[in-house]
């Protein structure tokens, strides 16, 4: 199992703490949305490390006796990101990266907000994600930028005394102040340009499926059948560093429709990240069918059914062809098939497992069914 190290994957250490009044349920079901994310990224997670505490520790987070543990696992298997399940303070990650850095000099330490972020960046592909991206990112960043320079006055304290450690983070403030409000302005610029884009991608005349839905539902398991992309298991770890289209050549419509797999919806999505996701999701979402992926198995699933459909409703200026795909029915054995058949007639609900095979045939029927009636008209030669 070492072709991992030839693909020169991040290996990633992940860290949850769990609260006395969280139970070890939820905390599973949290790590492996996390799983899911940090696969998402490009990166496998190697080591997980969990643990019990009333709060997190004020200097490092983990503490020091878990600073120790990790810092071995570090060394053992070769890890090269620490990310904490957490929205964790700027001078925590930075004495945590001084304890581990002595087994790896090139340690990265992240957060939860600094994972999300990385993944927004891999998948940006417009000016203006890519921006909404850049001005999430800075001001995540800001207070941390400001906390090295305190250290560094701090250090330099000898010989300036206080005011030049002062003078120096007030200049660095304003630095960021001012670079921040550049990408904004920028930002607002390309806003009125947004569509055209889009447009012009229809104008090629592929057709375009867009795979949504929370992450960890299984889309890219469904994309991975659909695109025959990721045929062996071991290739798992490829999929996600690959591109995120491929196509499949449906014989009824007699031609190749483009299918794309999306970053996914995360829970507890930090508030200073909504924007940057949204533009990431309004490329892809501008597709002629969406296939909204709902995971049967999960007892969110109503509560994610409804977010999802929220977020869709606001960044898309008119109601949007869409199948309910409810996957992974291998697990989620008494689902009312009926009900939902009935609550969700409009969205042509499926039941698939991309797992067993089951429901792919009948999904590629609705699918083929769905862009006849409602995608294709536009489309140069197809009556
Ligand atoms: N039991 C079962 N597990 C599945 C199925 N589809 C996906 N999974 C698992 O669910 C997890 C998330 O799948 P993935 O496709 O990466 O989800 P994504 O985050 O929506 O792209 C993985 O561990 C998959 O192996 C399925 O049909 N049945
Ligand atoms: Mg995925």
């Amino acid at each position: 199992m070492d072709y991992t190290d030839a693909m020169k994957l991040n290996r990633f250490i992940l860290v949850h703490l769990v609260r006395p009044f969280e139970n070890m349920e939820t905390a599973e079901l949290d790590l492996v949305e996390m799983r899911s994310l940090i696969e998402t990224s490009g990166g496998a997670t190697v080591v997980r490390v969990i643990q019990r505490r009333m709060r997190p520790d004020s200097a490092t987070y983990v503490g020091s006796g878990k600073a120790q543990e990790i810092t071995q696992f570090i060394k053992d298997e070769r890890i090269n990101v620490i990310v904490i399940n957490d929205i964790v303070k700027p001078g925590a990650l930075f004495n945590l990266q001084k304890i581990v850095q002595t087994v790896n000099p090139d340690i990265e330490v992240w957060d939860r907000v600094d994972l999300i972020l990385d993944i927004f960046q891999k998948h940006a592909l417009t000016a203006e994600a890519k921006l909404q991206i850049e001005l999430a990112n800075m001001r995540h960043m800001g207070p941390r930028i400001f906390g090295m320079g305190l250290v560094l006055s701090r250090q330099t304290g000898g010989i300036g005394g206080r005011g030049i450690g002062e003078t120096n983070t007030e200049l660095m403030k304003r630095h960021w102040r001012k670079q921040t409000a550049y990408v904004q302005e920028k930002l607002e610029k390309l806003r009125a340009g947004r569509m055209s884009q889009i447009e012009r991608r229809k104008e090629n005349g592929i057709p375009t499926v867009s795979i949504v839905g929370y992450t960890n539902a299984g889309k890219s398991a469904l994309f991975n059948l659909l695109t025959s992309k990721n045929k062996t298991t071991e290739n798992i770890l490829f999929a996600t560093l690959d591109t995120t289209s491929g196509s499949l050549y449906m014989s009824k419509l007699g031609k190749k429709i483009l299918f794309t797999d999306t970053i996914g919806f995360i829970q507890k999505l930090p508030p200073e990240l909504i924007d940057a996701f949204k533009s990431t999701l309004i490329e892809s979402i501008h597709a002629d069918l969406l296939l909204h992926v709902i995971d049967a198995s999960d007892p969110k699933m109503y509560d994610k059914i409804r977010t999802v459909q929220g977020i869709l409703a606001s960044l898309l200026p008119k109601p949007k062809p869409m199948i309910f795909v409810f996957s992974k029915i291998d697990k989620a054995p008494d689902l009312n098939r009926a009900a939902l058949e009935k609550s969700y007639a409009q969205y042509a609900p499926q039941f698939v497992s991309p797992l067993s095979g089951e429901g792919i045939k009948n999904l590629v029927g609705a699918i083929e069914e769905r862009l006849r009636t409602y995608a294709l008209r536009y489309t140069p030669g197809v009556e």
